[in-house]
Order: structure tokens, then sequence, then C-alpha cells
């Protein structure tokens, strides 16, 4: 992949909404990066949020964890020293640089089709004590009646605030297995046919996931968190109540159209003061 920017206008007929910001990849890199979501279940683009700004969403983050942990740590949410944490939709969080990010949009598109919501925007951090999660999903089947998969409904654009090494937690994941049955997946990686791969990422780089692929949390051996932030992406017609982004009415009058249409079902508030910051999202593993 080239290391410089070049920048190149995407105008789509199909979107609700044009825009003409440069994206970075050209309509054929799009299109390879959508082919390997499709079959793989996960494509990153390296280097591609500014890493500077992450490093300060992470110095904004710790006293959030740091509440967290205070308020509700003894629920270890999603297992032990490992937390899932909702980012409030204001400064620095929400920003169009981010979740409205033309390139990460057209893949998104391609995957999840024309008119997708945006429905989650949250960190999970493994702190010094974590251990290794059950193989799992982030979403159940669309229909387990079926016994086999459907395309992609559900996404996560993933992206860490600090560098990912051996020692703090890689994300692990396997290929392919968003389009077979859990029991299928399971089969095949204990038989050795498909493997389990840990994702160094460093700050700026992002994936594109889909969320039935199997995967799994590792332990952070440092004393210092790793925070992977969680934008999800769903079909126009899914529901997702645990995950809902609360969009103060002054923050909501500055977005763009884009981004309004993106985040169209979410409810608006007065202020984040009103907003209850207790996590409801529990079950997170199928
Ligand atoms: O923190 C991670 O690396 C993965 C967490 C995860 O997959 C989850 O909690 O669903
Ligand atoms: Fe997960």
């Amino acid at each position: 992949m080239v290391s410089v920017r070049i920048g190149f206008t995407l105008t789509t007929h199909h979107s609700p909404f044009t825009t003409n910001k440069t994206m970075r990849y050209s309509p054929s890199e799009i299109k390879q990066f959508t082919h390997e979501a499709l079959t793989q279940g996960l494509c990153i683009l390296r280097g591609h949020f500014p890493a500077e700004k992450l490093r300060r969403w992470n110095e904004e983050f710790q006293p959030l964890l740091e509440e967290h942990i205070e308020r509700e740590g003894r629920n270890e949410n999603r297992g032990s020293n490992r937390y899932y944490v909702t980012l409030p939709f204001g400064e620095p969080f929400a920003d169009e640089e981010i979740f409205a990010d033309p390139d990460v949009l057209a893949i998104v598109e391609n995957l999840v089709g024309k008119d997708f919501v945006m429905c989650q925007l949250a960190t999970d951090t493994p702190l010094k004590g974590s251990d290794y999660q059950e193989l799992h999903r982030d979403a159940p089947p669309l229909f387990p009646e079926l016994k086999a998969e459907t395309p992609s409904f559900q996404l996560a654009v993933n992206f860490p605030l600090v560098d990912v090494t051996e020692e703090n937690g890689p994300f692990e994941t396997t290929y392919g297995t968003h389009l077979m049955t859990k029991e299928e997946s399971l089969r095949k990686l204990a038989a050795g046919e498909i493997k389990l791969d840990q994702l160094m990422m460093k700050t700026g780089d992002l994936m594109i996931r889909d969320v039935r692929a199997i995967h799994r949390g590792t332990p952070n051996k440092t004393d210092e968190p790793r925070p992977m932030c969680v934008i999800g992406y769903s079909r126009r017609w899914m529901f997702r109540p645990e995950v809902s982004i609360r969009i103060p009415r002054a923050t909501w009058g500055n977005l763009s159209e884009r981004s309004k249409h993106l985040l169209r079902f979410n409810p608006r508030v007065e202020s984040l003061d009103e907003v209850d910051t207790a996590e409801v999202y529990q079950a997170f593993a199928y």
C-alpha cells in the first residue's frame, strides 16, 4: 500500500449524501478492503487516524475509566480486570474526523448497505490482571434456525489509543469465521484447520470487522491500560438498545448532514449531565 496520502474525491450515485471530502484510498483500493472484509471478516487500515489526536483521547479517557471502575468495577463487565466503557458524545470523542471518515464509511457501506447507522461509541480496556476471554462473537446469528450465516449486519470499527504489543493484550482473531456457525468455527480451530492470530496495532491503525468473526481479548501484562475504541455501524433496520449514543442538542446542531443521517436514530438529550453513565451493555459474548 502506498505510504503517501493521495487525495481522491468520492462521489457515489447510491449514497443519500455526496461528499467531496478527500479520501485516502482509490476506488479499487476500497474494493480490495471490502473484498478482504467480506471473505476474511476483517480488514485493517494502517496509520489512518491521526495518532496525536488519539493520544489526547487516551488522556481524556483515563479519568472516565477510573470513574467507571470506582462506580461499577466490581461487575468486571468483560472478564477479570477488563472493562467496557461507553464514551460520552462530547469533546473530544464526538469527532467527525473519526466517526465519519470517508474511507471507512465507503467500506462500511459496501458491507452493510446504504443508509446504515452508527449505534455505538465505546471502549474495551484490559488492565494488568486481565485474562484470556472465552472465544466468542459479539452478536448472535440473525436467524439461528438457518444453521448458516447471512451477509454482514453488524460491524465494529476498532482502533487502539496506545500501541498494541504482545505484552499489553492484543486482540486475537480468526479469519472467515463470520460466515460459519460458531460450532463449525470451534471445530475447525480445534482441528487446526483455521488459526488464531494476535493483531499488533499502532495508534492510528484501525480494523473494520464483522462482529461474528470468532475472537477474544488476551491478558494485558503491563501497568498501562490498553483502551481499544469501538464504533458500531449497523444495517439500517437493526436496533441495538444496549449501545445507544446520547447526543446533546447543541452537538447535534453542529453536525454535518452526513453525520446527522448516520446518527439519526440515536436519542437527543439537553446535556451530557443528564446521561446515566451506568453501563447497560452486559451480555457481550455469543
Ligand atoms: O479487549 C479486547 O481485545 C477484546 C474484547 C472483546 O472482544 C469483548 O469484550 O467483546
Ligand atoms: Fe468481543
